[in-house]
Protein backbone atom coordinates (compact mmCIF):
# COMPACT_ATOMS: atom_id res chain seq x y z
CA UNK A 1 0.00 0.00 0.00
CA UNK A 2 1.16 3.72 -0.88
CA UNK A 3 0.62 7.20 0.73
CA UNK A 4 1.13 9.43 -1.70
CA UNK A 5 1.28 13.20 -0.85
CA UNK A 6 0.60 15.58 -3.73
CA UNK A 7 2.32 18.78 -2.51
CA UNK A 8 0.16 21.81 -3.24
CA UNK A 9 2.57 23.87 -5.08
CA UNK A 10 1.95 21.19 -7.53
CA UNK A 11 -1.81 21.02 -8.11
CA UNK A 12 -1.96 25.04 -7.48
CA UNK A 13 -0.75 27.76 -8.36
CA UNK A 14 0.74 29.25 -5.61
CA UNK A 15 1.62 32.83 -6.85
CA UNK A 16 -1.83 33.06 -7.39
CA UNK A 17 -4.88 32.81 -4.71
CA UNK A 18 -7.23 29.73 -4.81
CA UNK A 19 -5.83 28.61 -8.71
CA UNK A 20 -5.45 25.24 -9.28
CA UNK A 21 -3.03 24.30 -12.06
CA UNK A 22 -5.83 22.25 -13.84
CA UNK A 23 -3.22 20.50 -16.32
CA UNK A 24 -0.58 19.41 -13.61
CA UNK A 25 -3.70 18.34 -11.33
CA UNK A 26 -5.09 16.02 -14.45
CA UNK A 27 -1.77 14.52 -15.27
CA UNK A 28 -1.49 13.13 -11.69
CA UNK A 29 -4.78 11.65 -12.05
CA UNK A 30 -4.19 10.55 -15.44
CA UNK A 31 -0.68 8.52 -13.77
CA UNK A 32 -2.49 7.94 -10.52
CA UNK A 33 -5.47 5.80 -13.21
CA UNK A 34 -2.70 4.40 -15.15
CA UNK A 35 -0.67 3.11 -12.07
CA UNK A 36 -0.73 -0.80 -11.12
CA UNK A 37 -0.92 -0.38 -7.31
CA UNK A 38 -4.68 -0.42 -6.69
CA UNK A 39 -4.24 0.67 -3.11
CA UNK A 40 -2.95 4.29 -2.49
CA UNK A 41 -4.00 6.12 -0.17
CA UNK A 42 -3.61 10.12 -1.42
CA UNK A 43 -3.37 13.63 0.81
CA UNK A 44 -2.63 16.95 -0.66
CA UNK A 45 -1.55 19.97 0.34
CA UNK A 46 -3.09 23.61 0.49
CA UNK A 47 -1.04 25.33 -2.19
CA UNK A 48 -2.62 28.84 -2.83
CA UNK A 49 -5.80 27.86 -0.86
CA UNK A 50 -5.32 27.09 2.59
CA UNK A 51 -2.06 28.85 3.10
CA UNK A 52 -2.94 32.19 2.38
CA UNK A 53 -5.68 32.44 4.70
CA UNK A 54 -3.78 30.52 7.82
CA UNK A 55 -1.54 33.27 7.16
CA UNK A 56 -3.99 36.18 7.65
CA UNK A 57 -5.58 34.71 10.84
CA UNK A 58 -1.69 34.09 12.08
CA UNK A 59 -2.78 30.18 12.34
CA UNK A 60 0.04 28.14 12.35
CA UNK A 61 0.33 24.12 13.39
CA UNK A 62 0.98 25.76 17.16
CA UNK A 63 -0.55 28.84 16.83
CA UNK A 64 -4.60 28.45 17.07
CA UNK A 65 -7.61 30.34 16.95
CA UNK A 66 -10.76 30.76 18.86
CA UNK A 67 -12.39 33.01 15.73
CA UNK A 68 -15.24 31.36 13.91
CA UNK A 69 -14.44 33.39 10.85
CA UNK A 70 -10.83 31.89 10.32
CA UNK A 71 -11.65 28.21 11.15
CA UNK A 72 -14.14 28.42 8.15
CA UNK A 73 -11.81 30.14 5.32
CA UNK A 74 -9.32 27.90 6.38
CA UNK A 75 -11.18 24.22 6.08
CA UNK A 76 -13.65 25.65 3.42
CA UNK A 77 -10.64 26.49 1.04
CA UNK A 78 -9.87 23.41 1.33
CA UNK A 79 -12.59 21.60 1.18
CA UNK A 80 -13.24 23.43 -2.03
CA UNK A 81 -9.74 22.32 -3.05
CA UNK A 82 -10.65 18.48 -2.29
CA UNK A 83 -13.29 18.77 -4.06
CA UNK A 84 -11.40 19.92 -7.38
CA UNK A 85 -9.19 16.79 -6.71
CA UNK A 86 -10.91 14.15 -6.25
CA UNK A 87 -13.56 15.84 -9.31
CA UNK A 88 -10.23 15.30 -11.82
CA UNK A 89 -9.63 11.83 -9.97
CA UNK A 90 -13.35 10.89 -11.00
CA UNK A 91 -12.53 12.11 -14.61
CA UNK A 92 -9.70 10.31 -15.09
CA UNK A 93 -11.97 7.19 -13.90
CA UNK A 94 -10.40 6.66 -10.16
CA UNK A 95 -12.75 6.13 -7.53
CA UNK A 96 -11.82 8.76 -5.05
CA UNK A 97 -13.40 9.16 -1.06
CA UNK A 98 -13.15 12.44 0.22
CA UNK A 99 -11.66 12.09 3.83
CA UNK A 100 -11.99 15.56 5.83
CA UNK A 101 -9.38 15.60 8.50
CA UNK A 102 -10.81 18.23 10.46
CA UNK A 103 -13.98 16.53 11.08
CA UNK A 104 -11.88 13.12 11.98
CA UNK A 105 -9.00 14.47 13.83
CA UNK A 106 -8.37 16.51 17.12
CA UNK A 107 -5.20 17.60 19.12
CA UNK A 108 -4.46 16.93 22.73
CA UNK A 109 -3.06 19.94 24.80
CA UNK A 110 0.61 19.00 23.99
CA UNK A 111 -0.17 18.68 20.47
CA UNK A 112 -0.76 15.11 20.11
CA UNK A 113 -2.86 14.13 17.32
CA UNK A 114 -5.57 11.30 17.45
CA UNK A 115 -6.40 10.46 13.77
CA UNK A 116 -8.61 7.49 14.03
CA UNK A 117 -8.04 4.95 10.53
CA UNK A 118 -10.32 2.66 10.36
CA UNK A 119 -12.87 4.19 8.48
CA UNK A 120 -9.96 4.97 6.05
CA UNK A 121 -8.73 0.98 5.84
CA UNK A 122 -12.12 0.24 5.18
CA UNK A 123 -12.45 2.78 2.33
CA UNK A 124 -9.12 1.45 0.70
CA UNK A 125 -10.36 -2.05 0.91
CA UNK A 126 -13.91 -1.26 -0.95
CA UNK A 127 -11.42 -0.46 -3.25
CA UNK A 128 -11.86 3.53 -3.10
CA UNK A 129 -9.02 5.68 -2.86
CA UNK A 130 -9.23 8.44 0.13
CA UNK A 131 -8.47 11.89 -0.35
CA UNK A 132 -7.10 13.54 2.30
CA UNK A 133 -6.11 17.04 2.74
CA UNK A 134 -3.91 20.03 5.40
CA UNK A 135 -6.91 21.17 6.77
CA UNK A 136 -7.56 22.94 10.57
CA UNK A 137 -7.87 20.70 13.44
CA UNK A 138 -9.36 21.70 16.92
CA UNK A 139 -7.11 21.36 19.33
CA UNK A 140 -7.34 21.23 23.33
CA UNK A 141 -7.07 24.99 24.41
CA UNK A 142 -5.95 26.70 21.67
CA UNK A 143 -8.96 26.62 19.40
CA UNK A 144 -7.71 25.26 15.82
CA UNK A 145 -4.34 24.83 14.31
CA UNK A 146 -3.10 23.70 11.46
CA UNK A 147 -2.28 20.66 10.06
CA UNK A 148 -0.43 19.67 7.46
CA UNK A 149 -1.11 17.07 5.01
CA UNK A 150 3.03 15.72 5.67
CA UNK A 151 1.95 15.35 9.33
CA UNK A 152 -0.84 13.25 7.79
CA UNK A 153 0.60 11.31 5.33
CA UNK A 154 3.17 10.52 8.06
CA UNK A 155 0.24 9.13 10.64
CA UNK A 156 -1.42 7.22 8.22
CA UNK A 157 1.66 5.78 6.76
CA UNK A 158 2.44 4.25 10.51
CA UNK A 159 -1.06 3.44 11.20
CA UNK A 160 -1.84 1.68 7.94
CA UNK A 161 1.44 -0.15 7.69
CA UNK A 162 2.27 1.58 3.94
CA UNK A 163 4.99 -0.22 2.16
CA UNK A 164 5.98 3.12 0.79
CA UNK A 165 5.59 6.73 0.68
CA UNK A 166 5.69 9.40 -1.60
CA UNK A 167 5.60 13.27 -1.93
CA UNK A 168 5.37 14.87 -4.89
CA UNK A 169 6.87 18.08 -5.52
CA UNK A 170 7.35 20.80 -7.89
CA UNK A 171 11.13 19.89 -7.84
CA UNK A 172 12.32 16.65 -8.57
CA UNK A 173 13.87 15.38 -5.36
CA UNK A 174 15.74 17.46 -2.67
CA UNK A 175 18.42 19.22 -4.70
CA UNK A 176 22.51 20.25 -3.87
CA UNK A 177 23.67 22.71 -6.19
CA UNK A 178 21.21 21.94 -8.64
CA UNK A 179 21.40 17.82 -8.70
CA UNK A 180 19.07 15.65 -6.64
CA UNK A 181 20.68 13.80 -4.04
CA UNK A 182 19.44 10.12 -4.07
CA UNK A 183 19.91 9.35 -0.41
CA UNK A 184 19.39 10.62 2.56
CA UNK A 185 19.50 9.06 6.16
CA UNK A 186 19.60 12.13 8.55
CA UNK A 187 18.27 15.52 8.94
CA UNK A 188 22.23 16.46 9.57
CA UNK A 189 23.45 15.26 6.42
CA UNK A 190 21.29 18.16 4.49
CA UNK A 191 21.17 21.29 6.65
CA UNK A 192 22.78 23.10 4.16
CA UNK A 193 20.37 22.63 1.25
CA UNK A 194 17.07 22.89 3.09
CA UNK A 195 15.32 25.94 2.83
CA UNK A 196 11.79 27.75 3.00
CA UNK A 197 9.29 27.04 0.34
CA UNK A 198 8.48 29.15 -1.97
CA UNK A 199 5.33 31.35 -1.70
CA UNK A 200 3.10 31.43 2.00
CA UNK A 201 3.49 28.05 3.22
CA UNK A 202 2.84 28.15 7.34
CA UNK A 203 3.72 24.59 7.70
CA UNK A 204 7.91 23.88 7.22
CA UNK A 205 8.58 23.47 3.22
CA UNK A 206 11.39 20.87 2.10
CA UNK A 207 12.82 20.58 5.60
CA UNK A 208 9.80 19.64 7.12
CA UNK A 209 9.06 17.08 4.56
CA UNK A 210 12.18 15.32 4.89
CA UNK A 211 12.11 15.01 8.52
CA UNK A 212 8.53 13.73 8.55
CA UNK A 213 9.86 11.31 6.13
CA UNK A 214 13.11 10.25 8.32
CA UNK A 215 10.50 9.72 10.90
CA UNK A 216 8.73 6.60 9.47
CA UNK A 217 8.65 2.94 9.37
CA UNK A 218 8.50 3.17 5.43
CA UNK A 219 11.00 4.25 2.73
CA UNK A 220 9.85 7.92 1.30
CA UNK A 221 10.80 9.45 -1.76
CA UNK A 222 10.78 12.95 -3.01
CA UNK A 223 9.95 13.85 -6.94
CA UNK A 224 8.58 15.82 -9.14
CA UNK A 225 5.54 16.01 -10.85
CA UNK A 226 7.43 14.03 -14.30
CA UNK A 227 8.27 10.88 -12.21
CA UNK A 228 5.09 9.90 -10.41
CA UNK A 229 4.13 7.08 -12.41
CA UNK A 230 7.21 5.86 -12.54
CA UNK A 231 7.41 5.81 -8.55
CA UNK A 232 3.74 4.32 -8.45
CA UNK A 233 5.10 1.44 -10.43
CA UNK A 234 7.91 0.78 -7.90
CA UNK A 235 10.96 2.60 -9.63
CA UNK A 236 13.90 4.66 -7.47
CA UNK A 237 12.60 7.93 -8.71
CA UNK A 238 13.96 11.55 -6.69
CA UNK A 239 15.51 10.73 -3.57
CA UNK A 240 14.95 8.06 -1.38
CA UNK A 241 15.01 9.39 2.28
CA UNK A 242 14.81 6.66 4.98
CA UNK A 243 15.40 7.17 9.08
CA UNK A 244 15.23 3.48 9.36
CA UNK A 245 18.45 1.75 11.20
CA UNK A 246 20.22 -0.50 9.27
O1 LIG B 1 0.14 22.25 2.37
C1 LIG B 1 -1.40 22.88 5.08
O2 LIG B 1 -1.12 21.65 4.48
P1 LIG B 1 0.22 21.44 3.63
C2 LIG B 1 -2.87 22.99 5.44
O3 LIG B 1 0.27 19.97 3.38
C3 LIG B 1 -3.38 24.36 5.56
O4 LIG B 1 1.36 21.88 4.52
C4 LIG B 1 -4.81 24.48 5.78
C5 LIG B 1 -2.68 25.46 5.50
Amino acid sequence: MIVLKLGGSVITDKSTPETVDEPALERAATALAAAREREVVVVHGAGSFGHRHAAAHGVTPTEGTHDPEALWEVHDAMRRLNDRVTGAFRAAGLAPAPVHPFSLCHRDAAGALTLPVGGIATTLAEGFVPVLHGDGVVHRDRGVTILSGDELVVRLARDLGADRVGLCSTVPGVLRDGEVIGRIDALSEVSDVLDGAEGVDVTGGMAGKVDSLLGLGAPGRVFGPDALEAFLDGEPVGTLVDGRED
